[in-house]
């Protein structure tokens, strides 16, 4: 069926139903044992505008959720060796793939089957022939839902910064990708001064307010190609790229200087808040080390009496 209806044909009516849209095209791996039908829709999904990624034999699955980091998965159900559904168990044991949408693709049309294979792992069912514009639809619909949820789960809630754990993340990436192009890298440690009489004196309200507003101070004067993540209750953490350790310190430095000059305010109070500041350089060392570098120098900022960056 699949190869003998002309995709070219279905264009149009994809367009149409995609308006057009302009998002980021979606990384969809597609794993069907048939190159005839992984043909055919690799062009379908080209032609609405996604990124697809074809494969015919399940034990390249690995290496693909590796290389190609897909956003979506259709899995066919029966291939000869093993079952769509034994694939979904082995992207589900990775912690990066375990909310990935998995959409089953087959001829199954057995309701007690298709319910059974969903209950292994998988979010949709699409029973082939699938049409075009409905399989384009589900696809849409789950990848913005699959975006907008990992949009969610990095960032922090009240400064909107990454949380915790993507800065730590994203400090790993940036750490292979300094050791790849031999770049310098450094990563700093903020931590704002008695901001717990802060709270006491002016309420947690304004507290949260400061923490706001330290966080847009950090992102209007740092690079795009800098990473700014609140790594506790009000520790940030700034992740340098390409900075070398004394242009690090220059630009932390004036961060700090003009942040304390700043008037904050509390009904018809002022008053000015100031941040410590721990700076380490990365040495070809680990994440860790490098977090535990940093987190020396600021206690050192602390001890220094506060308001001051050390490196
Ligand atoms: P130091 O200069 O030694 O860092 O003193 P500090 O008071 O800042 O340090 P401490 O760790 O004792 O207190 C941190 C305070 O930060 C505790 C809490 O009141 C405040 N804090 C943490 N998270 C939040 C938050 O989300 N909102 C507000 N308003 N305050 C927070
Ligand atoms: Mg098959
Ligand atoms: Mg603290
Ligand atoms: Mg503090």
């Amino acid at each position: 069926f699949y190869p003998a209806v002309d995709p070219g044909q279905l264009i149009e009516k994809i367009e149409t139903y995609t308006h057009g849209n302009t998002v980021e095209p979606y990384r969809v791996l597609v794993l069907d044992d048939s190159r005839a039908q992984a043909k055919f829709m690799e062009t379908v999904l080209k032609k609405a505008g996604m990124n697809a990624h074809i494969i015919t034999d399940p034990m390249q699955i690995i290496t693909a959720l590796e290389e190609f980091s897909p956003e979506i998965i259709l899995l066919d159900m029966y291939m000869p060796g093993c079952t769509g559904m034994e694939i979904a168990r082995v992207i589900r044991q990775q912690d990066k793939f375990h909310s990935v949408p998995i959409i089953y693709l087959s001829a199954e049309d057995d309701v007690g089957k298709q319910l059974h294979a969903m209950s292994l792992g998988g979010d949709d069912f699409l029973t082939k022939p699938v049409d075009p514009k409905h399989l384009i639809a589900t696809l849409h619909n789950r990848g913005r839902r699959a975006r907008s949820l990992l949009a969610l789960m990095i960032r922090d809630s009240l400064t909107g910064l990454f949380n915790h754990t993507h800065t730590l993340y994203l400090l790993e990436q940036e750490i292979v990708r300094a050791r790849q192009k031999d770049q310098p890298l450094c990563f700093a440690m903020i931590d704002l001064d008695y901001f717990k009489k802060v709270n006491d004196t002016f309420g947690h309200p304004i507290g949260d307010r400061i923490l706001r507003s330290l966080s847009m101070f950090l992102k209007q004067r740092l690079r795009k190609t800098d990473h700014i993540g609140r790594y506790g209750g009000e520790e940030f953490a700034l992740i340098l790229p390409n900075t070398r350790p004394g242009d690090a310190r220059n630009v932390v430095n004036e961060i700090r200087e003009r942040f304390s000059e700043l008037v904050q305010e509390a009904g018809d109070r002022q008053f000015k808040v100031t941040f410590s500041c721990g700076l380490a350089a990365w040495q070809g060392d680990s994440s860790q080390s490098l977090c535990e570098r940093a987190d020396r120098a600021l206690y050192v900022s602390k001890a220094h009496g506060r308001n001051c960056v050390t490196l």
